[in-house]
């Protein structure tokens, strides 16, 4: 009730930064999103983020996954334009008409997905990197970027300092700050309570969402939004804080009709545009 009237009032307040769509706006405006992901047995994570990324309003998105998955992802959402990939080699053609990458979910930690990780860094195109990256990225030194935007939860961000994810949760603020002065960017610590690092300004809060979204998928969802809203909002700071409430508007919306036990990342995705709308 209050809980949920308090969130629908923190997107009332963010979501008029979204840029107005002109009446004579093209696809062209909203940007390219491309989305890397889904090794073997991941395949939903891929397919997840490129339809969150198609819902929250990227002009157009790609995703690059394993071959086995392209047919399902074009059943679950043709708008996408799927390219089944086995080899980095194939990567740059693509990320060069992306004007944004989410790269990590599902992404596996073999060869296949070092590979397609590197070409994504090495592209220097702005990029989200979420679950595996993240953990590639733990094993290596911290490479600093004002490029990237880390989406660590607890567990991520535990393998990134190098300590236990009860000292993350025991001070998120502070684990978040830490994260963020080793890798510069934007860092975004999942969990209940979103913490949201930045280089110019002080970690915020964005409280809020519920306990239903505590379900496999759900972190997939949030990277597609992150990868559709810094395509079309100028301010990488405010993409961000606008994708996260968005996350849980969408999903204090789904649980409305879907109670906490039987919500599905699916479910979230299916009520962002009626979160969204509220902008328009
Ligand atoms: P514990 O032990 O549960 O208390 P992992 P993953 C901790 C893909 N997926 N608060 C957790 O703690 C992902 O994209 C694909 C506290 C445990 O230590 C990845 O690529 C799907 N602790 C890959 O699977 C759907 C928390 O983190 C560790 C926490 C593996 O990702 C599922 C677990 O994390 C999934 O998205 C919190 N809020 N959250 C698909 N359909 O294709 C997490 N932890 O080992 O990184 O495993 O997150 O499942
Ligand atoms: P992941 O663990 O990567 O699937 O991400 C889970 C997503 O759901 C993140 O955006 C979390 O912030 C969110 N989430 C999970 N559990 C809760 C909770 N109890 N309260 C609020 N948000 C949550
Ligand atoms: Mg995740």
């Amino acid at each position: 009730g209050e809980q949920a009237l308090a969130e629908l009032c923190r997107w009332q307040q963010y979501r008029s930064r979204l840029p107005r769509r002109a009446p004579d706006a093209h696809k062209g405006d909203f940007g390219h999103v491309l989305v890397v992901a889904g090794d073997h047995g991941f395949g939903g994570a891929g397919i997840l983020a490129a339809e969150a990324a198609s819902r929250a309003g990227a002009g157009l998105v790609s995703l690059a996954t394993r071959p086995e998955y392209v047919t399902a992802a074009l059943a679950r959402c043709p708008s996408v334009m799927v390219r089944g990939v086995t080899h980095g080699s194939e990567l740059p053609a693509l990320l060069l008409k992306a004007d944004v990458v989410v790269c990590g979910p599902g992404l596996g930690q073999s060869s296949w997905g070092h590979q397609m990780l590197q070409q994504v860094v090495e592209s220097g195109k702005p990029r989200v990197l979420d679950a595996d990256a993240l953990n590639i990225m733990a094993g290596r030194a911290p490479a600093p970027s004002r490029h990237h935007v880390l989406t660590p939860h607890p567990g991520e961000a535990a393998r990134l300092l190098g300590c236990t994810v009860q000292e993350v949760e025991a001070n998120r603020l502070a684990a978040a700050t830490s994260l963020q002065k080793q890798w510069r960017g934007i860092v975004l610590l999942k969990g209940a309570g979103t913490v949201i690092a930045a280089e110019s300004s002080l970690p915020r809060i964005i409280p809020g969402g519920n306990p239903g979204m505590a379900t496999g998928g759900m972190g997939d969802v949030l990277s597609g939004i992150l990868g559709a809203l810094l395509a079309q909002v100028t301010v990488p700071e405010s993409a961000v804080t606008l994708a996260a409430s968005l996350h849980l508007a969408a999903a204090n919306a789904a649980v409305k009709t879907q109670g906490y036990m039987g919500l599905l990342p699916t479910d979230v995705i299916t009520c962002l545009p009626e979160a969204l709308r509220l902008a328009e």
